[in-house]
């Protein structure tokens, strides 16, 4: 298609390359604004909680005060929507997901995550993805800002080498699991795992 390849002529153009491009992607400096349902209001944070469960040595709920307070990591990352467009170089800061397991030990049986969201989204992810010291965050800025409420505001999900859906916005919690089991976005018709370099964009895929 004529877009896409004009696209990545544009980017070699402004000395980027464009092998940072996954099948399929086209490069936007735009940050798009994708997900189902309201974008939830917080007036303050004082009812807000996040919560570890699952299989884990400790369960824990944890305070907006608490989260502040564990240390973070910054890390700059190209992002992949399945919705094709790709943005480069967005510096998110955050909690790592390594800090979160140490907290929570998790039992050897435990595979696979759940991330659960406001509204009860739901994203489900391989733990074999997210240990690494970059490879996954609880971010809270982006940018250098808090980010906005369309974003994720106050707490994301952040993996970047799975297509985007798996940064679930407006996080509340962290559920450890034996075994793999579908999020929201996967019972709807979204891949189970979500390789943009595979394109494993869809069920089929
Ligand atoms: N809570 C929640 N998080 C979500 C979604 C959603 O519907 N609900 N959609 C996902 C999808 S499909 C995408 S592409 C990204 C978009 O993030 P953005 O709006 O910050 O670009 O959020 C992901 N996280
Ligand atoms: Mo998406």
């Amino acid at each position: 298609m004529r877009f896409f390849e004009r696209n990545r002529e544009q980017l070699a153009m402004m000395g980027i390359d464009p092998n940072r491009l996954p099948p399929g992607q086209y490069h936007t400096e735009r940050f798009p604004v994708l997900h189902a349902g309201t974008v939830p209001q917080y007036r303050d944070l004082s009812q807000w909680s996040f919560s570890i469960t699952g299989l884990v040595g400790n369960p824990a709920v944890l305070t907006w005060h608490e989260i502040q307070s564990l240390p973070s990591v910054e890390i700059k990352a190209d992002i992949h929507c399945v919705t094709k467009w790709s943005k480069f170089d967005t510096v998110w800061k955050g909690i790592s997901f390594s800090t979160i397991c140490e907290i929570a030990e998790p039992d050897s049986s435990a595979t696979h995550m759940m991330c659960h969201s406001e509204y009860g989204f739901t994203a489900n992810l391989a733990l074999s993805d997210l240990l690494g010291e970059n490879a996954a965050l609880l971010a809270y800025e982006y940018d250098g800002k808090p980010l906005e409420p369309d974003h994720g505001y106050p707490l994301r999900f952040l993996v970047p080498r799975l297509y985007f859906w798996k940064s679930a916005k407006w996080l509340r919690g962290i559920e450890f699991m034996a075994g793999d089991r579908p999020g929201f976005w996967e019972q709807n018709g979204y891949h189970m795992y979500g390789d943009p370099w595979k394109e494993q964009r869809y069920w089929d895929d």
